[in-house]
């Protein structure tokens, strides 16, 4: 299990927080998803053999956010 930190631009509100919660942890190898909107990070839970960076990445993204 690998411990992922992205740094997210444009998150504002508890409803950002949701959808990126929401999208993310709806991939599999997903284990679990974490938002600070003051720090503007999500942390991943992830099984790097069953899901990659650049999935989760393109999801954020995929939601209109900008991961740095
Ligand atoms: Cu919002």
């Amino acid at each position: 299990m690998t411990r992922l930190v992205l740094k997210v631009e444009g998150m504002s509100c508890s409803h950002c927080e949701n959808r990126v919660k929401k999208a993310v942890g709806a991939l599999s190898g997903v284990s679990g998803v974490d938002v600070n909107l003051a720090e503007k990070t999500v942390t991943v839970q992830l099984d790097p053999a069953a899901v990659s960076e650049k999935q989760i990445r393109d999801t954020i993204q995929d939601q209109g956010y900008e991961v740095e």
